[in-house]
């Protein structure tokens, strides 16, 4: 993988625009790798955007326009060159013999910046998996191409065999780094077993909209934010247990980005896992991004791939302190329309976070019940699991009928199963006699 870890590396960004997309939409996707650059702590001294019918297959831009940059490039003393899309091996290769710059696309990009900000043991770990992986991917292209120009199989040069051992030794690499996770993960799955008592919720959203913000405003905890993407990558649960009518355990985790590499979720699923489990999702966004409803529909997808699209959601718009124009006004019924489940919210001054308190308490209403249930005194393990699982508000024994009485209130799937349960037993013994 090229490095581009020196610090304040001068770089230039460029992107091709295809005829079938929008400029100002590209122009966003552009602004967007400019804040991913500088997240990487590199200075960007220009950009350059070609628009051709579709990226060229050797080069990804035209020969003409490389030649151009390559000259820029040298008197503005630019040694790399960031893509706005991911190259294949032989593009990287050639756009690099063409400008004599280092070359990294779009993937890379993002990958480094992961590496960078990896704090924890699991998040470094899985870090190096994902760029594990694409090196090898890259690897497996390229051994393809070469196979291709010289001769196709049967031919083996040198060039040929040291990938192979490359490869070799990636997927080595790769197999003990997987193993390496699996063991912390057990670990992980023990200490989220025991949080089943709570509701749980997790923040998700795209990167930068302010959910770690929003985790120290609800927690009074001091978690990293900035204004830089991908400040959390790993995964942080705090137990509230005042604030809500039920004890709340909150989970900051990773943001989300529009064509995040699959890689990456791969190995940040059991980061992700922690949203999966959550009975709640908090959708952060940051209203006042121009192409907002885009921006949360690549976090949709995102969930969808880790399938926590079906989860309950509540939608809240951030940053309302930042806008106050008509247009914001417009824009804000539009959404509050289209989502219903929403508030807005400002995680940096507290506006609207009671409106959210109150939709919280309001889904811990709608999740539990309150029942008088007659457990059969002989069921001791399912009177032992309500008294663990919800709030006994009132327990007595009937000696008659060899019952316990309990007024409970409990999660409502939970409570469907105990009186399941329950019944299940009443037939047995009736059956028997
Ligand atoms: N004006 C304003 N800025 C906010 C608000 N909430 C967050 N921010 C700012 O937005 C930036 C990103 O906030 P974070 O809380 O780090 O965002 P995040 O979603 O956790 O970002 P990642 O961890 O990178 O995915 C920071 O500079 C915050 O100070 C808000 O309500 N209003
Ligand atoms: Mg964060």
């Amino acid at each position: 993988m090229i490095d581009i870890t020196r610090r304040r590396e001068r770089v230039f960004l460029i992107g091709v625009l295809p005829s079938d997309e929008k400029k100002e939409h590209y122009q966003l996707s552009m602004e967007e790798l400019h804040k991913l650059a500088e997240t990487a702590e590199v200075d960007v001294i220009d950009s350059f955007v070609q628009s051709l019918p579709r990226s060229k297959t050797k080069t990804y831009i035209g020969k003409g326009k490389l030649q151009e940059i390559k000259s820029f490039a040298k008197t503005k003393k630019v040694k790399t060159l960031i893509f706005n899309n991911n190259l294949s091996p032989a593009q990287s290769r050639n756009i690099s013999n063409i400008t004599g710059c280092n070359v990294v696309d779009r993937t890379e990009l993002i990958l480094h910046i992961f590496a960078q900000h990896a704090r924890t043991k699991q998040a470094k770990l899985q870090v190096e998996i994902a760029q594990l992986d694409y090196s090898f991917s890259k690897l497996k292209n390229l051994w393809k191409h070469l196979s291709r120009i010289r001769g196709g199989i049967g031919f083996r040069g040198p060039g040929e065999t040291q990938i192979e051992i490359d490869r070799r030794e990636i997927r080595y690499r790769i197999n003990i780094l997987k193993k390496q996770l699996k063991e912390l993960e057990k670990t992980t799955k023990i200490k989220r077993k025991k949080r089943s008592k709570y509701l749980s919720i997790s923040l998700v959203g795209y990167t930068n909209a302010g959910k770690s913000t929003l985790f120290n405003l609800l927690t009074k905890e001091d978690r990293l934010v900035e204004d830089k993407l991908f400040a959390t990558l790993d995964a942080k649960s705090r137990l509230i247990s005042h604030r809500y009518e039920k004890s709340v355990m909150l989970t900051d985790t990773i943001g989300f980005i529009r064509k995040l590499p699959h890689k990456l979720v791969e190995s940040f699923k059991s980061t992700l896992l922690e949203v999966v489990e959550a009975d709640l999702l908090l959708h952060v966004i940051d209203v006042n991004q121009p192409n907002v409803i885009e921006l949360i529909e690549s976090v949709n997808s995102v969930l969808d791939e880790i399938n926590a699209s079906k989860l309950d959601i509540i939608m809240v718009f951030n940053k309302c302190d930042l806008d106050n124009s008509t247009y914001f006004k417009f824009l804000r019924k539009k959404l509050r329309n289209e989502y219903p489940n929403s508030v807005f919210i400002s995680a940096k001054n507290g506006e609207g976070i009671e409106q959210l308190d109150d939709m919280i308490n309001s889904y811990i209403q709608y999740k539990q019940d309150t029942e008088i249930l007659r457990i059969p005194m002989e069921m001791n393990k399912l009177i032992k699991f309500v008294h663990e699982q919800g709030d006994v508000i009132f327990s007595d024994l009937d000696l008659e009928s060899n019952e316990v009485i309990l007024e409970v209130k409990i999660d409502r799937d939970l409570l469907e199963n105990i009186i399941k349960q329950i019944e299940k037993y009443r037939l047995v013994c009736y059956i028997n006699g």
